[in-house]
């Protein structure tokens, strides 16, 4: 066998023994590189005489043209497998039932819904939104709000006391969100028209009441904001909150240190067949409590009562939650059980607005 018939068995050997495209390249360019083995051969005709040159020229060539159509036909060979195997590494079963998407799988918790309704109503009425932090001091969450030292209402707050700092000074979580109020009267000047929500803290826990809970409260100030405006923004918001076109409203005289005269307030309802409908029926329910700002709270924050006045309310988001979505119980709220949440909460999409409907 001649020299050019051993090297051209050899290279077609390693040709069909490659088994990916980078091995076939290393044997092409092994072969056919600048530097190959053919390659080599070939620059030999160059140096031959004419008669040597006419009989090894064509078989040099042939070697040439035979390696080339190998590796071609291999490299067909192998991209086909390659295909070949992706194919049936990405079979889907198109027989599978299509899973939602995270738009249509994730629920907004109730308390943040109601928070995102009542933020509406009040946006609608030309109230802005105003934030403060959950640990206070105890001259904002008592003493700037009227209650006097040592007065019983500390108490009956059933506060949460954090331990002194340094300066002996006792910091509390946050027992209503007036102190955020209290904040923006020192910081911004009258007219003046905000609601708080927030979270807020009691050492208070049964079916009805959990340690942390959430408030929404809201306030105005202005020359001459009175009780009228008061009752009419109130009703407005039940209105359109419970989703009746007239709602009985009833003011009972009560107490706050932070307002007088204090009222809590009461909507109509009926309670036929264990199930609550507002705006008709005889029995009653209580929803929230307001009155004007008493004038200490006012002096409290550098304003003067004899030339500003003004209107303040609070309401317990959890609980308008669950008498307006009939939920029964208040401790799932805070369990993060997602089948509870899959049955009671909202979906992303559905996001409350006055011109779109509050509840789609
Ligand atoms: C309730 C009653 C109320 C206020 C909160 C308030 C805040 C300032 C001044 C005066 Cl800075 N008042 N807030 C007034 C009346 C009632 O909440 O039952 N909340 C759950």
């Amino acid at each position: 066998m001649s020299d050019l018939d051993t090297l051209e068995g050899d290279l077609l050997r390693q040709v069909s023994e490659t088994s990916d495209e980078a091995s076939l390249d290393a044997v092409r360019v092994a072969a056919l590189g600048k530097k190959g083995s053919v390659s080599e051969l070939l620059k030999t005709l160059g140096a031959m005489t004419p008669e040597a040159r006419k009989e090894r020229g064509p078989l040099i060539n042939g070697l040439r043209d035979r390696v080339q159509g190998a590796i071609g036909t291999r490299r067909e060979a192998l991209a086909e497998a390659a295909l070949t195997a992706r194919l049936s590494a990405e079979r889907i079963d198109v027989t599978l039932p299509v899973r939602d998407a995270p738009e249509a799988r994730g629920r907004i918790h109730p308390i943040s819904q109601v928070l995102d309704e009542i933020t509406a109503i009040f946006a609608d009425m030309g109230f802005a939104v105003a934030e403060g932090p959950d640990i206070e001091t105890d001259d904002y969450n008592f003493t700037a709000l009227n209650f006097p030292p040592g007065h019983p209402a500390r108490e009956m707050h059933d506060t949460f006391f954090l331990a002194p700092d340094r300066n002996g000074q006792r910091k509390v979580l946050r027992t209503h969100t007036s102190p955020v109020q209290i904040r923006t009267m020192r910081s911004q000047e009258p007219p003046i028209r905000v609601i708080c929500p927030g979270r807020t803290y009691r050492h208070d826990s049964d079916q009805t009441h959990t340690p942390m809970f959430h408030q929404v409260e809201g306030l105005v100030i202005d020359k001459a904001a009175n009780i009228a405006n008061l009752k009419w923004v109130l009703e407005e918001f039940c209105r359109t909150f419970f989703e009746v076109d007239a709602v009985k409203m009833r003011f009972r005289p009560s107490f706050f240190p932070f307002t007088e005269p204090s009222a809590e307030v009461d909507i109509q309802c009926s309670r036929k067949g264990g199930e609550i409908r507002f705006g008709e029926g005889t029995d009653w329910l209580e929803i929230l409590g307001c009155g004007m700002v008493h004038p200490n709270v006012l002096r409290n924050c550098g304003l003067d009562p004899d030339s500003v006045q003004g209107f303040a309310f609070g309401m317990g988001i959890d609980r308008i939650a669950m008498l307006k979505y009939g939920m029964p119980d208040l401790r799932p709220f805070f369990e993060a059980d997602v089948r509870w949440l899959e049955h009671y909460g909202f979906r992303p999409l559905d996001i409350p607005s006055l011109v779109a409907g509050l509840t789609a």
